[in-house]
């Protein structure tokens, strides 16, 4: 056992360009652990509370000072002294200290740093990855190492870019089942085709809050996905095979006035029209996965598409599930989807995120671990976290160093790992 002895957090700086905050743990042993926190553009309506001091003053109402004063003044006192090894009983306290249901009263980005600088100091005393103390420390039935593949932005539109597509993500899922590097590769070989094709096709590559392109003046929200397949080919990839498409349309940013509203080719469908417009797609191109296709609370029509589409591609909660245990029940209990994407910070603590994956795993779901948009820093726990729990998939962008970092891990693991890991290739949806 090995108690804590200090909590300290800072302000500091994201992609974002706005603040977020970092904590350092230090544990009687003299061990540490440091973890900083990321924050979404598009958040979902129901993810817990990031605490901003909404002061204009400041980098325009954006600071974190007051949760960094939580932290000190509030959380870390009441840690103090307690054992840094029992990670639920750590997260459990900061739940009840703040005492709201969506963390708002210390706020979720003060609780998660906290709780995952207590688990690396913890890990870093046991000279552990951090992958594997969250599976020894939460008893992870889990005995295989299979590495997620990437699933990397590299058009992105919505929120995350200015006069893109209406829809917010189109990625690359290289699945090609080789290694892990092999699939980062040829991810990344099929950004830099794609970046030539724009080029050619007079189209800016200028980047977007997640590094990849977002250009102006595509004809339709279609027209990337034909720009992805051709840029697989022209990387001397097979679409669907090797590298396959999958697709985050973020339907809450576009619903309005009960419909959604697709700007770009003026628009405005209903729940169904939406579900046969993806369908299309689907018999059209390789996507093998779909994400918040439709609104967040639009609890009916979920099921709609989980019949039609179910059973060919994964089905992923995002902003319907908010990493949420209970609304994952919903949406399992609903056959809503079959897939969840994990964000820690939509939570905020590390318990009750592996909870979250864990209770997806039990009911076949695959889980994607996700970065986020509006503001990421040089954090690499979300990768550890998939790698613990045997995720399908990480999402991350192709670009720019706070993206990178985290393939840079997944790459360092698998090396760690040798033998003993194989990454989940085409089988991403089987859960080990
Ligand atoms: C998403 C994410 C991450 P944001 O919707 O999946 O790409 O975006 O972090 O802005 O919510
Ligand atoms: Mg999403």
């Amino acid at each position: 056992m090995s108690t804590i002895k200090s909590v300290h957090a800072r302000e500091i700086l994201s992609s974002g360009s706005a603040p977020s905050l970092e904590v350092k743990v230090v544990l009687e042993s003299g061990a540490e652990g440091r973890a900083s926190v990321p924050y979404g553009a598009s958040a979902g309506i129901h993810e817990a509370f990031v605490l901003l001091d909404n002061d204009r003053k400041r980098f325009l109402g954006k600071g974190m000072l007051t949760a960094v004063k939580n932290i000190n003044n509030i959380i870390g006192k009441k840690l103090i002294g307690m054992n840094a090894f029992n990670q639920r009983s750590i997260d459990e306290t900061m739940i009840k200290l703040d005492g709201t249901a969506n963390k708002k009263k210390l706020g979720a980005n003060a609780i998660l740093g906290v709780s995952l600088a207590v688990a690396r100091a913890a890990a870093n005393e046991n000279k552990q990855s951090l992958y594997e103390y969250i599976r020894q420390t939460f008893e992870l039935p889990i005995n295989t190492y299979r590495l997620p593949n990437p699933m990397m932005v590299v058009i992105e539109g919505g929120k995350h870019a200015d006069k893109s597509t209406d829809f917010q993500e189109y990625m690359i899922s290289p699945i090609g089942n080789k290694s892990l590097k092999e699939n980062v590769r040829a991810g990344i070989e099929v950004y830099l085709h794609l970046k030539k094709l724009l080029k050619e096709k007079g189209y800016s590559v200028n980047v977007g809050s997640e590094g990849a392109f977002a250009p102006n003046g595509l004809e339709s929200n279609e027209s990337p996905l034909n720009l992805l397949a051709e840029a697989i080919k022209k990387a001397g990839y097979t679409p669907g095979k090797d590298v396959a498409i999958s697709l985050d349309p973020a339907a809450s940013e576009v619903f309005q006035g009960n419909k959604y509203q697709l700007k770009k080719e003026d628009k405005e469908l209903s729940s169904e029209e939406l579900i046969d417009y993806f369908m299309k797609w689907l018999n059209k191109y390789p996507i093998i996965t779909l994400e918040d296709a439709l609104h967040e609370d639009d609890w009916e029509n979920w099921p709609k598409l989980m019949e039609k589409a179910g059973n060919k591609i994964a089905i992923i909660g995002d902003d319907l599930t908010v990493t949420n245990p209970e609304r994952l029940q919903k949406a399992i209990d609903m056959k809503a989807i079959n897939s969840i994407l994990i964000k820690l910070n939509q939570i905020g603590t590390l318990s009750e995120t592996v909870d979250c994956c864990m209770l997806a795993r039990k009911n076949g779901f695959m889980t994607v671990v996700s970065h986020r948009g509006g503001g990421e820093t040089n954090d690499t726990s979300m990768i550890d976290l998939a790698v613990a729990v045997n995720s399908g998939f990480v999402k991350v962008g192709p670009s720019r160093g706070e993206r990178v970092c985290k393939y840079n891990r997944l790459m360092e693991i698998e090396e760690e790992l040798g033998d003993k890991a194989r990454v989940a290739g085409k089988e991403f949806r089987k859960i080990e």
